[in-house]
C-alpha cells in the first residue's frame, strides 16, 4: 500500500562523486589519496552546498521580489546538532551521497561523525528552536531565524572521578562549511554614553543618544533546507566585532596595542552562549550580548522592510516578530527608539506599529527563570531605552491599571516593568506581555498555569492575549535520519510521506497486534540498542547487555526534573539485590545523558552521586549484571540521535506543574520508548493521543502538588514511614559510595529532608516505584510491550513542530505559505 514517493533524487551518484572529487580538488586543494575524513567529509558538505546555495537564491528572489509577510524567529539560542545528514535528507539525496561515496571507499555515516555539533543552545528552548526553523522552510512559509554566532557554543563536558568538568566548545576551530558571511549587511550598534534632550519649537522634545561606544555586528547565514528543498530559508547569526571608527581614534592616539584590546573587548560579546538554563545570574555582558543581538536584528528586519515599503503603517503586515523566552525583550524597545528618535514617528504611532508587531513564548514558570535587569546597570549600558521603558510603564499603569482598578497600588506594583526593591528592578517578562498581541505556553497545562499562577491578571485585563501552542519536533531529524531502521519500516508499512505528514503514523495503529510486525519492529529497536552498546563501551568501557531494558533519562540536570528521583530508585534496586541476590528482577541499564550549569551545586551533586553509584554498581559481580548504570559524558544533540532510538524506557518525571512541556519525552515515544511520567507539561498531551493505559504515569497531579504544597510538605513523615526510603536515604551519608570518604553523597540526602525536598521526590517515590515494577512486569512479555510501544509511536502524529508552527501562522502570525515552484 505504497503511496506516491516524495522522493525526487536532483542529482546521480555519478555527479555526486564528481561534485565531492571536485570540491577535494577545488575547494580544498587535496585530493583522494591525501584526505582525511575530515575533508571528505568537508567535501562533501561543500558538493551538498552546491544544490543548496540555488536554491537559496531562488526562494530569496522570490520572498523579496513579492515582498511577502515573513516571520522573523529572535532567539539566543539555535541547537541545531549536525546539519550534514539532515540537510542530505531534506535533500532527499542521502541515499545516492552514501552509494557515491561507497563507490569512493568512503563510509557516510563516518563523515557525518566527523561533524562538530553546532550548540549553539542549552536545552529545550534552543532546540525547540533549531526544530521550528526546519518546520518553516519544509512548510514553505517565508521565515529568518536571528541567533548569535557565538564562538563558543555550550560548554563541552568531561568527567574527572565524576565530576563535571567544562571544556570550551571549538565547533568553528577550522571554520565552517556551512555558513556564509554577508559583510554587505553588517550593523553598528551603539552602547553606553548619555541621552541628550534638544527642544524644538514646534516638534517639542528630542532626544539623542550619545553612544560611548559602537560595535560591529557582523552576519553569518546558515542556510534552513526545507524538507522536499524547495523552500531554503536562512539563519542569520550575528558576530560582534570592534567597530573601525573606534580602533581608528585609539590608533590615531598612538595606542595600537590599546586598540587590540578593545577589539578583544568587542568580541567577547559574541564569544561564549551563557550556560545556564534557568537562572539568570544578571549580569552586564550578558544584557550587552541581549541588546547587540536584538539591535542588528532589529535593524536587519527594517533594512529589508523598507526595501520595498515607505509607509509605517505596513510595518505589522509585512513584518511579524516572535520572541523566544524574554531574552530577545529588548527589541521591543530598540524598535521604539528607532521609530521615534530616528524615523520621527509620534509615541503613539510608534508604540501602535509595535503592540502589532511583536509576539512573546513563555517557556517556563519557575520564579528564579524571569528576567530581571537592575535599572543601575541598565541606566549605565542603555540609557535611552531605560527612558523608553519608563514611558512605556508610565502609560501602562495610567491608561490600562488605574481605569481598571482605580486607586490600587498593590496591582500597579505587580504589574509594574519596574520592581520596586531596594536594588530597582527590569522585569523583563511583564514588558513582552504589556507589548506583545499573543503571549502563548508551550503545553496545554502550561498555558493554562501561565493564565492562572504567572499572569493572572494580565490575562484579566487582555483576555484574548493569552493562547497555547503544544511544542512539536521534526519528524526528519528525529524520526527519518536518527532512526534509518524504523524510517524503513515505516516507509513499508504507511507509504513514505509521513515525514511530511505525521498524523500517517496512525496507520501502523491496526499492526500492533500482527506479531510479525511486532517482530520487525523489536529487532529494529534491538539493532539500535547494539548501536548504543558499541557506544557504551567505547566511551566508558562499559558493557552492557541488549536484553536489558534501556531506562533512558536525557535533558538538562535540574532539580525539577528530578534525576535524583531516578537516582534513589537505582538505589532501591541495587539493595534489594544486595540483600537478596536471587531477587527476580528483568536487568536494567539506566542511562543518563546531562549537564549541569557550572555554578549549579545541587545539580553537579548528582552528577556526582550517579557517576559514583555507577562505579560501584557496574563493578559489583554480586549483582550478575541485573543492574547496570551508565552515565554518558557531553550529553548534545548528535549523542541524543543515538540514544533516543535505542531507548526502552523515557523518564520524564518532573514534579508535576514544573515541566512546560518537555520535547524529549515526544521524541523518545516517537521512536518506540514507553513513557514513565508525571502528569505534566506535554506528557499531559500525549497521554491524551495514547491512552494513559499504555504509559505508565504516576505520582501527584498539578493540583495534588499545589494542595501538598499548601498543607504543608514534610519530607520527614515519608522518610520515617517507609523504611526502604529511609534505608536507601541513609545509605548516602555512608561511604559505600565514596570509599574512605563518608558523607560525600550527603548533600543529596539533605536537599531532600533537612532543606524540605522542593521537588517532591519522597512524595512521590512510592509510586514511582509501583511504576516501575509495571515497567519490569510488562517487558516479562514481548509481544504486550510491543504491541504498547507501537501504540506509542503511532499516537505521535500531534507532537510534530509541522503542527506547532501551523498553530503558531493560523492562531498568531496570521502568516501565508508562499510555495517555491
Ligand atoms: C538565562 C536564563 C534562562 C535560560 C533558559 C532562563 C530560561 C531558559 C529557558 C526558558 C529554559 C528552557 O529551555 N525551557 C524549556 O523550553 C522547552 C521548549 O519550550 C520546554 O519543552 C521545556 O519544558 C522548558 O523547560
Amino acid at each position: 500500500k505504497k503511496t506516491e514517493s516524495v522522493a525526487v533524487p536532483s542529482v546521480t551518484c555519478a555527479e555526486m562523486q564528481q561534485g565531492i572529487i571536485d570540491r577535494l580538488h577545488k575547494g580544498l586543494a587535496t585530493d583522494k589519496n591525501k584526505a582525511n575524513n575530515k575533508a571528505w567529509w568537508n567535501a562533501t558538505c561543500l558538493a551538498v552546498n552546491e544544490l543548496v546555495f540555488e536554491k537559496l537564491t531562488k526562494t530569496h528572489h522570490n520572498h523579496a521580489g513579492k515582498d511577502t509577510r515573513a516571520v522573523n524567529y529572535l532567539s539566543l539560542e539555535f541547537l541545531m546538532g549536525r546539519l550534514l545528514s539532515n540537510n542530505l535528507q531534506n535533500l532527499q539525496v542521502f541515499k545516492v551521497t552514501e552509494e557515491a561515496l561507497k563507490g569512493l571507499g568512503k563510509d557516510l555515516y563516518e563523515l557525518c561523525d566527523e561533524e562538530p555539533d553546532m550548540a549553539l543552545g542549552n536545552g529545550g528552548l534552543g532546540r525547540l528552536a533549531a526544530c521550528f526553523i526546519d518546520s518553516l522552510a519544509t512548510l514553505g512559509y517565508p521565515a529568518i531565524g536571528y541567533g548569535i554566532h557565538y564562538e563558543h557554543g555550550l560548554f563541552k563536558q568531561e568527567f574527572q572521578d565524576g565530576r563535571q568538568i567544562e571544556r570550551p566548545d571549538t565547533w568553528r576551530e577550522y571554520g565552517n562549511p556551512w555558513e556564509i558571511c554577508r559583510p554587505e549587511s553588517i550593523q553598528l550598534i551603539p552602547l553606553y554614553g548619555y541621552v541628550e534632550t534638544l527642544y524644538d519649537p514646534t516638534e517639542g522634545a528630542k532626544k539623542i543618544w550619545h553612544a560611548g561606544q559602537k560595535l560591529k555586528g557582523v552576519p553569518w547565514d546558515i542556510p534552513i533546507v526545507g524538507y522536499g528543498a524547495k523552500t531554503v530559508n536562512i539563519l542569520r547569526l550575528w558576530e560582534s566585532r570592534a567597530s573601525e571608527a573606534f580602533d581608528w581614534d585609539v590608533f590615531n592616539a598612538g595606542g595600537y596595542v590599546d586598540s587590540q584590546a578593545e577589539k578583544s573587548r568587542a568580541e567577547t560579546v559574541s564569544k561564549v552562549l551563557y550556560p545556564n538554563d534557568s537562572t539568570d545570574a544578571g549580569k552586564e555582558l550578558r544584557l550587552i550580548q541581549q541588546y547587540f543581538f536584538c539591535a542588528c536584528s532589529v535593524k536587519d528586519i527594517l533594512r529589508r522592510f523598507k526595501r520595498a515599503n515607505s509607509d509605517w503603517n505596513e510595518l505589522p503586515k509585512k513584518v511579524a516578530i516572535q520572541l523566544n523566552d524574554t531574552h530577545p525583550t529588548m527589541a521591543i524597545p530598540e524598535l521604539m527608539r528607532i521609530l521615534i528618535d530616528l524615523e520621527g514617528l509620534d509615541w503613539d504611532f510608534a508604540w501602535d506599529i509595535c503592540q502589532k508587531t511583536f509576539a512573546y513564548t513563555n517557556h517556563t514558570l519557575l520564579p528564579e527563570a524571569l528576567e530581571k535587569w537592575s535599572v543601575g546597570l541598565f541606566e549605565k549600558v542603555l540609557p535611552r531605552h531605560l527612558e523608553i521603558i519608563y514611558e512605556i510603564n508610565a502609560q501602562f499603569l495610567k491608561n490600562v491599571v488605574e481605569k481598571k482598578w482605580p486607586g490600587d497600588d498593590q496591582k500597579k506594583a505587580k504589574l509594574s516593568i519596574i520592581e520596586e526593591s531596594d536594588n530597582r528592578m527590569v522585569r523583563m517578562a511583564n514588558l513582552c506581555v504589556i507589548t506583545a498581541y499573543k503571549v502563548n505556553g508551550v503545553a496545554a497545562v502550561h498555558s493554562e498555569l501561565v493564565k492562572t499562577d504567572l499572569f493572572p491578571e494580565f490575562h484579566e485585563l487582555f483576555p484574548t492575549k493569552l493562547v497555547n501552542v503544544t511544542n512539536g519536533v521534526t519528524p526528519r531529524r528525529w524520526l527519518k535520519t536518527c532512526n534509518p531502521g524504523l524510517a524503513t519500516l515505516l516507509d513499508e508499512t504507511i507509504g513514505d510521506d509521513w515525514v511530511l505528514n505525521l498524523d500517517k503514523l496512525k496507520g501502523i495503529l491496526p499492526k500492533a497486534t500482527d506479531s510479525k510486525f511486532q517482530q520487525r519492529f523489536m529487532d529494529i529497536k534491538k539493532q539500535n540498542k547494539v548501536e548504543m552498546a558499541k557506544i557504551i563501551k567505547e566511551t566508558t568501557g562499559v558493557e552492557v547487555s541488549v536484553d536489558a531494558i534501556f531506562d533512558v533519562q536525557i535533558k538538562r540536570l535540574h532539580e525539577y526534573k528530578r534525576q535524583q528521583l531516578n537516582l534513589i530508585h537505582i538505589l532501591t534496586l541495587y539493595k534489594r539485590l544486595l540483600e537478596n541476590p536471587d531477587y527476580d528482577m528483568v536487568p536494567r541499564v539506566f542511562l543518563f545523558g546531562a549537564k549541569a550549569a557550572p555554578g549549579y551545586h545541587m545539580a553537579k551533586e548528582i552528577i556526582f552521586a550517579l557517576n559514583k553509584i555507577a562505579d560501584k554498581v557496574n563493578n559489583d559481580t554480586r549483582i550478575k549484571d541485573k543492574l547496570k548504570v551508565v552515565f554518558l559524558p557531553n550529553y548534545r544533540v548528535s549523542l541524543a540521535e543515538k540514544m533516543f532510538p535505542a531507548a526502552d524506557i523515557s523518564e520524564q518525571i518532573s514534579t508535576a506543574g514544573l515541566e512546560a512541556s518537555g520535547t524529549g519525552n515526544m521524541k523518545f515515544s516517537l521512536n518506540g520508548a514507553l513513557t514513565v511520567g508525571t502528569m505534566d507539561g506535554a506528557n499531559i498531551e500525549m497521554a491524551e493521543e495514547i491512552g494513559e493505559q499504555h504509559m505508565f504515569i504516576f505520582g501527584l497531579s498539578v493540583d495534588e502538588v499545589k494542595d501538598l504544597k499548601t498543607k504543608g510538605y514534610k519530607p520527614y513523615d515519608y522518610y520515617y514511614n517507609n523504611p526502604e526510603l529511609k534505608s536507601v536515604l541513609d545509605w548516602l551519608d555512608s561511604d559505600f559510595f565514596t570509599p574512605g570518604h563518608p558523607g560525600l553523597l550527603s548533600d543529596i540526602k539533605r536537599s531532600l529532608l533537612e532543606w524540605g525536598d522542593e521537588y517532591l521526590c519522597l512524595a512521590d517515590y512510592a509510586s514511582y516505584l509501583e511504576a516501575h515494577q509495571k515497567i519490569d512486569a510488562l517487558y516479562r512479555d514481548q509481544a504486550a510491550w510491543a504491541e504498547k510501544a507501537i501504540l506509542n509511536a503511532g499516537a505521535m502524529g500531534k507532537f510534530n513542530s509541522d503542527r506547532s508552527i501551523e498553530d503558531y501562522a493560523s492562531k498568531i502570525w496570521k502568516l501565508k505559505k508562499f510555495p517555491i515552484a
